[in-house]
């Protein structure tokens, strides 16, 4: 007897990456609560610089983030991917003490993170007004664009960015703009290139725990998708090119395999060293920033950057 079922967009995506010529499988499934939690341990290794350097942007600077916004009254920050907000509540707090008035509005995927989040701020920031909410970043855009009439800084930081194709990075970008008004910022957070040993070092950790974010894909798979891979007979393999900027990383086929999912009722095959296309993690030149920005309809304020020039905080003006 033949069955039908409705397929999660997670299930039809592994599906289509792992049947593609060149396989896939797209960075944004690292996220569920498991994955949100390696990326917690990721973000506190030495190796892992990006976080030190925002950390530092944030907390040294944002009274001047703050000045050049040039908001006269209550404002909304609305955070896309916020995560588990420990950077973010620097930054509310700073505005606080510098006597703004705004509702933060921040919006992730992961429940746990939320729930994190929820905890961090309120233990950092009493006396908040918070409206977190999980989901759809264009569900909450849409909505703010109808229900409130102040003026809003988006924030998008942590380099998230640095995960979208140039095309993709430009088309999520156009659509931010779409839902923003005349004068609401945006503040993105931008990994910039540098020594390419310390971009290396960042994705290709000697503690493992990169390479378990990549893993927690095929452990995601398994679970979901009722498959019986053999995680052990996957490797992973990062590498930075400083020729385009691009960290690319991939899991790695050790032999001539096969699984089977329940869920897709079908097997996927694999070559020995076979590659599985997991992440590009973009570095940026100031330059192609501003590019970027005029390309998706904006100007760029500001770039506050860290000490060393590592990363930048980019303050752009619709
Ligand atoms: C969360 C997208 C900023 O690309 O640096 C960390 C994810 N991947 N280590 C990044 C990530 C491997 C991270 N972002």
């Amino acid at each position: 007897m033949a069955t039908t079922t409705l397929l999660s967009t997670f299930a039809q995506d592994v599906r289509t990456g792992l049947t593609d010529k060149n396989k896939y499988l797209s960075s944004k499934y690292f996220y569920d609560d498991a994955g949100s939690r390696i990326f917690m341990e990721i973000m506190k290794m030495p190796e892992y610089y990006p976080t030190g350097c925002e950390f530092e942007i944030i907390s040294q600077q944002s009274a001047q983030i703050l000045s050049k916004l040039n908001f006269s009254g209550p404002f909304n920050i609305v955070e896309f991917g916020s995560g588990d907000g420990m950077k973010t509540k620097h930054l509310l707090k700073a505005f606080t003490n510098a006597g703004a008035s705004f509702t933060y509005i921040p919006i992730d995927i992961s429940q746990e993170a939320i729930d994190a989040l929820e905890h961090n701020i309120n233990a950092f920031v009493p006396n908040i007004d918070m409206q977190p909410r999980t989901g759809d970043y264009f569900e909450v855009l849409e909505e703010l664009s109808t229900t409130s009439d102040v003026p809003s800084l988006f924030l998008f930081m942590g380099g998230n960015i640095g995960n979208y194709l140039p095309d993709d990075a430009l088309a999520l970008l156009q659509k931010f703009n779409a839902g923003m008004k005349h004068g609401d910022k945006l503040l993105v957070g931008i990994d910039l290139q540098k020594n390419p040993r310390t971009i290396q070092l960042a994705y290709d950790d000697p503690h493992g725990i990169t390479k378990a974010f990549n893993m927690n894909l095929l452990r995601r798979i398994n679970n979901e998708l009722e498959a019986d891979i053999a995680l052990d007979q996957f490797d992973f393999y990062s590498n930075y090119n400083p020729q385009n900027g691009e960290v690319n990383s991939y899991l790695v086929s050790l032999k001539k395999q096969h699984f089977h999912s329940t869920v897709l009722n079908q097997t996927f095959f694999f070559e020995k060293d076979e590659l599985v296309w997991t992440e590009l993690s973009k570095k940026y030149l100031i330059p192609q920033i501003h590019e970027l920005a005029a390309a998706s309809g904006f100007g760029v304020s500001h770039n506050f950057l860290d000490c060393r020039h590592y990363f930048t905080d980019s303050l752009w003006e619709k």
